[in-house]
């Protein structure tokens, strides 16, 4: 008997999703930063073997007061996974609070697949606290499971994974074997720059950034990939902003992320950034239909 099946992780920004669907898939698939709405897409990382086939999805955090059209893209791809789960993770974080009216709450009462609490960050309470928080979700909504991790730490992510496993359907093979994700390269490139600038800028920089891959070619005499890519702001101060003085900062972050893409595709790799405005790119239909949202 062959078993497969969507395993869908959502929940608020900053609670640890990305980090459980890598520490789930073994790799490293999602990018993870300390900010709230690090993840814009739905990532899918698949683990496979001889006799089954599971298909995690990774969310952007569900926004509940949508600013720019950028967010209202995002929250549909939340949506989209209630409709196509074969089981659903509801990640929360140990020191997160709820209302017991969050409209989330009614969107999890239709969904037609069993829903795991997911309490995450265990690591920073005690056992008592966490024992109150479970008391506390138990009587807000009737999960399947609840369990309380570390994804970080990757306590008890093992014992989910198995119990997952025991819980997803006979069903067909729906990805070749070898098949880690969806997303082409390019995604996962412009994700790692993504990432640094996540990391190395504050307030509204990394908000009103997006990065595209505008070329990648391998040049096979030397054995190194040259790759080209450009990061749009919204405003020209952004601009200046994330250059920085003569280029330093700019700087860092291309040969963070040299670092990384090279650590990824296993070549080396010289990378070219450049930086351009696109006037309110998160609010325009257009530019976010061509950034892939
Ligand atoms: N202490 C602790 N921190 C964690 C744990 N899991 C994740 N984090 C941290 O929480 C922060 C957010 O993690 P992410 O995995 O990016 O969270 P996310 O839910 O994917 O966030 P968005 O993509 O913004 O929605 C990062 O700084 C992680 O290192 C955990 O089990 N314990
Ligand atoms: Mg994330």
């Amino acid at each position: 008997m062959h078993k497969s099946g969507f395993v869908n992780i959502i929940g608020r920004p900053n609670v640890g999703k990305s980090t459980l669907m890598n520490a789930l898939v073994g790799e490293r698939m999602s990018i993870i930063t300390n900010k709230p709405q690090t993840t814009r897409h739905r990532i899918i990382g698949i683990v496979s073997d001889d006799d089954y086939q599971v298909v995690f999805s990774d969310t952007p955090g569900i926004i509940r007061d949508p600013a720019y059209k950028m967010h209202e893209a995002m929250n549909r791809y939340v949506d989209g996974t209630f409709h196509d789960a074969d089981l659903m993770l509801f990640v929360t974080d140990i020191l997160e609070t709820y209302e017991d009216d969050d409209p989330v709450f009614k969107k999890l009462s239709k969904v037609n697949a069993p829903i795991y609490l997911v309490l995450n960050k265990t690591d920073l309470v005690d056992d008592i606290e966490v024992a109150q928080k479970i008391q506390l979700w138990d009587k807000r909504f009737k999960f399947a499971e609840i369990f309380p991790i570390s994804a970080l730490k990757k306590q008890n992510t093992k014992r989910l994974f198995d119990n997952i496993l025991k819980h997803i359907p006979e069903g067909p093979v729906y990805y070749p074997k070898d098949q880690l994700t969806d997303k082409p390269e390019r995604f996962f490139i412009s994700e790692i720059i993504r990432e640094k600038i996540l990391m190395h800028y504050q307030q509204e920089i990394p908000y009103s950034c997006e990065v595209v891959v505008d070329s990648f070619k391998e040049d096979d005499k030397k054995d190194l990939v040259r790759i080209h890519a450009t990061i749009f702001v919204m405003r020209k101060t952004q601009k200046s902003i994330l250059i920085g003085k003569n280029g330093s900062s700019i700087k860092r972050v291309g040969m963070e992320s040299r670092k990384d893409i090279e650590a990824f595709i296993e070549k080396q790799v010289f990378l070219e950034l450049y930086v351009k405005v696109r006037e309110n790119w998160r609010n325009n239909e257009r530019s976010l239909k061509g950034f892939g949202y």
